[in-house]
């Protein structure tokens, strides 16, 4: 009797199992090789899980399965990133503690996870809000400080007026803050620095030791911004030098005009004749974001009356202007023009009617005797203050006789106080200003009263180090034990999404050289190999979004389809590393095919493979374990299909088949395999049965029925490989009619067909 594909109950049945046996918790097994896969820990919003998240959570959940299944102990943590505005924002509109909120969610999202069965080690579950994660955060902070990478700076910053936070420069989206869209302006304000910019260069030579797709290693190189060029002083006519940076100094002789960025433009105003009017434009742009001043659609600027410039080739005078496509923070904040050579100086000699030549270049031994070396970096240093309650607290004491002073190891953490009023002060102050009583402290130096610091640290900081944590989540004495730091090592495989490429995977990688430098963890390289996912899109192809309604929520799927076609849909769906469009009808497609798998299981029986089956399921066993490799998961999915199109064919599936088959699909539909595994009479758990290989041999894909002839007359039939040599059917021929090669007189092939034997 067939058993219908009862999904219900099979998912939950086996949560259950997985559970109680805390299968897939991660313990450290020296007898056997480890492997850590990684996927980026979500942020639980409030909306819960939306069907983008399993996309890379199965992706790295089939390769778990798959290397558990190979012999290796695994590593496939879980954990949540809960700090950061949008939970702050929730609890402004709700007045609930964002505290409150964030467990609320996470409790939602473990249901979900749980639901779809990801492999997920729960006994290393980390969150970022726990004082126990976030102690470790914060002393990581104290670490760099000590070692002279984290330093208060007055930095200018990108100020949102209306969201009332410093933010970084890669936080700007085209030049508004990201999370609200209101313009951004520059803003001067203490704010706490890591000195990200001194790792450019180890940051771009890591590259060479680690497994990264080029476009990854592409954005960051772009990010990180590095050029070789000269610094070059150019005298001035009323005494000093204008410094310039140049990555063409072999254009020298081609200058026709200096520029000032607005910001430098300043410090030489008395030298101006028109100094009002250079300051008015001056000023002006200042308040502009990088990006507007990039993108401008025509350049602007201004003379400095009466001041000139003295090129050290050539001698000859230029004049000086001011315009706000040179940017101050980068090189000198000045340059030399050659609007010859140069389309953005062309651009503004054109807006500015200035005439100019052409332009003999120098050879490039020439050009350096009237300028140094030098290397520049786009990338800057790390703003890591934000004033904001739903972060770590900055772990620092301002003490009027000591200074910074940073808090002590022991009473790490700096727990964030409970208030009730998360509105960021007017004057830009963090909203834990206001918690005078927490405020005030004694210096840790010399024990006179003292006040804490004030601002917390960006969402970025807590995912910066989490790989690290999972490793011994548990550890109350140290972020990771020196076992599990050895023995867990690299990140072997990361896999997440396009947006995080700048941000959290150079932040991570920053934090842990940083890390290596002070002797904390024993490898260069946080991940050895990293993936990319694409977005899935709402069946419009437009992004899924609640204000369009377009939003497919994964419970209804593992509710109405069961978790098992939610995780080979997604994989299913198209390349990995492309946007795909849901497709409710390519979905219940997916739902028949398990049916079928599952209605299979009746057919299965005692009769043996033949070399067709063989063949068949030799194909299924490469194409899988390649293609998951490859993370080519939909076309593995097709494979499994044709191999199940085949089984369909034969009146009786041999079982020695049929469970290589549910082997090959545990990874995808692990549900449904340990059920079917069940039923096939196997009473260990899938999950460690050793990963199916295959015989090459088999692969000789078609085999041909071949009827051997004696004098004429059919003696016998074999099968044989397709194609076979007539050498090969010949002896298999005489072999199967036991005649003895050399009685026979003359033998010939029919090819595909027959061999005749003339004795
Ligand atoms: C003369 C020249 C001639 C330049 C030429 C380029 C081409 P990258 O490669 O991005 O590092 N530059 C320097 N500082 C600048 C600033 N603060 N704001 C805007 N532009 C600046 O770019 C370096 C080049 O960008 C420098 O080399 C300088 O223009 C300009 F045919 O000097 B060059
Ligand atoms: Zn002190």
């Amino acid at each position: 009797m067939t058993k219908k594909y009862d999904f219900k109950g099979i998912e939950s049945k086996w949560h259950a199992i997985w559970e109680r046996e805390k299968l897939y918790d991660a313990r450290i097994d020296k007898s056997k090789e480890k492997f850590y896969g990684l996927i980026e820990f979500p942020y639980p919003s409030g909306a819960g899980l939306h069907v983008g998240h399993p996309r890379p959570f199965t992706a790295m959940d089939i390769i778990a399965r798959k290397r558990r299944a190979q012999g290796y102990n695994v590593l496939f943590p879980i954990g949540f990133d809960a700090f950061g505005l949008p939970a702050e924002h929730y609890a402004i509109k709700t007045g609930q503690h964002p505290a409150k909120t964030a467990r609320d969610n996470i409790e939602t999202f473990t249901g979900q996870l749980k639901s779809i069965g990801f492999s997920f080690a729960w006994n290393s579950a980390v969150t970022t809000t726990d004082p126990e994660y976030y102690k470790w955060t914060q002393w990581m902070f104290v670490q760099f400080y000590n070692s002279g990478l984290a330093y208060k700076g007055e930095e200018e910053i990108w100020w949102c007026p209306s969201c009332k936070i410093g933010i970084a420069n890669e936080e700007l989206e085209n030049g508004k803050c990201e999370r609200c869209g209101s313009d951004v302006v520059k803003k001067t304000k203490p704010a706490w620095m890591l000195k990200m910019r001194s790792y450019s260069d180890k940051l771009l030579d890591g590259f060479a030791r680690v497994d990264y797709p080029d476009n990854v290693k592409k954005m960051q190189e772009d990010w990180i911004g590095r050029s070789e060029g000269a610094e070059v002083e150019f005298p001035l006519s009323c005494g000093g030098a204008l410094k310039i940076y140049t990555t063409r100094p072999d254009t020298i002789d081609g200058v026709e005009f200096m520029v000032l960025s607005p910001e430098a433009a300043h410090d030489y105003l008395c030298h101006a004749a028109n100094a009002d009017a250079v300051k008015a434009y001056a000023d002006a742009a200042v308040m502009k974001t990088d990006v507007e001043r990039a993108q401008a659609k025509k350049k602007t600027g201004l003379k400095l009356e009466g001041l000139a410039a003295k090129n050290p080739h050539n001698g000859k005078l230029v004049p000086v202007y001011v315009s706000d496509y040179v940017i101050a923070g980068y090189g000198t904040g000045a340059i030399m023009a050659v609007p010859d050579l140069d389309e953005r100086d062309g651009e503004f000699a054109a807006a500015m009617g200035i005439p100019y030549g052409e332009t003999k270049l120098l050879a490039p031994e020439d050009s350096l005797n009237v300028g140094t070396r030098k290397v520049n970096y786009k990338m800057t240093d790390w703003v890591f203050s934000r004033q904001r309650y739903w972060g770590e607290p900055i772990p620092m004491v301002h003490c009027e006789h000591c200074g910074w002073v940073p808090v002590e190891a022991k009473d790490l953490p700096v727990l964030l106080p409970s208030i009730t009023d998360y509105m960021p002060t007017e004057d830009g102050l963090s909203p834990l200003a206001k918690a005078a009583e927490w405020v005030k402290t004694t210096c840790p130096k010399c024990g006179a009263p003292a006040e804490r610091e004030t601002d917390t640290m960006p969402t970025w900081a807590g995912s910066s180090w989490y790989y690290l944590r999972y490793m011994d989540a548990r550890n109350p004495d140290v972020f990771a034990s020196k076992e599990a730091l050895d023995y867990w090592g690299q990140v072997d495989w990361y896999v997440g999404g396009q947006e995080h490429i700048t941000r959290h995977l150079l932040y991570s990688r920053f934090w842990h050289k940083a890390l290596r430098d002070a002797g904390f963890v024993p490898y260069d390289e946080p991940y050895k190999k990293r993936s990319i996912t694409g977005l899935i899109l709402a069946a419009n192809g437009e992004k899924m979004s609640k204000s369009k309604g377009n939003v497919v929520n994964p419970n209804d799927i593992v509710s109405g389809y069961g978790a098992d076609t939610l995780r080979v849909y997604e994989m299913f769906i198209g390349p990995f590393d492309q946007a795909a469009a849901w497709s409710t009808e390519s979905m219940a497609g997916v739902y028949r095919f398990l049916c079928r798998a599952h209605d299979l299981a009746e057919k299965a029986g005692g009769a043996e493979m033949s070399k067709k089956d063989r063949a068949a399921i030799a194909a299924c066993v490469r194409d899988v374990s390649e293609r998951i490799e490859q993370m080519k998961f939909n076309t593995a999915v097709s494979a499994l299909m044709i191999c199940l199109n085949y089984m369909e064919t034969l009146a009786a599936v041999p079982n020695g088949m049929f469970k290589i088959f549910v082997q090959l699909l545990a990874p995808f539909a692990p549900h449904l395999a340990s059920e079917l595994w069940e039923r096939c009479g196997e009473t260990g758990r899938i999950d460690f049965a050793s990963w199916p290989s295959y015989d090459e041999a088999d692969l000789a894909a078609d085999t041909m029925t071949i009827v051997v002839q004696v004098n004429g007359k059919k003696r016998a039939e074999f099968e044989a490989a397709s194609p076979s040599s007539d050498d090969e059917l010949k002896r298999l021929a005489l072999d199967a009619v036991k005649i003895d090669a050399a009685a026979a007189k003359k033998t010939f092939v029919v090819p595909g067909r027959l061999v005749n034997i003339v004795v």
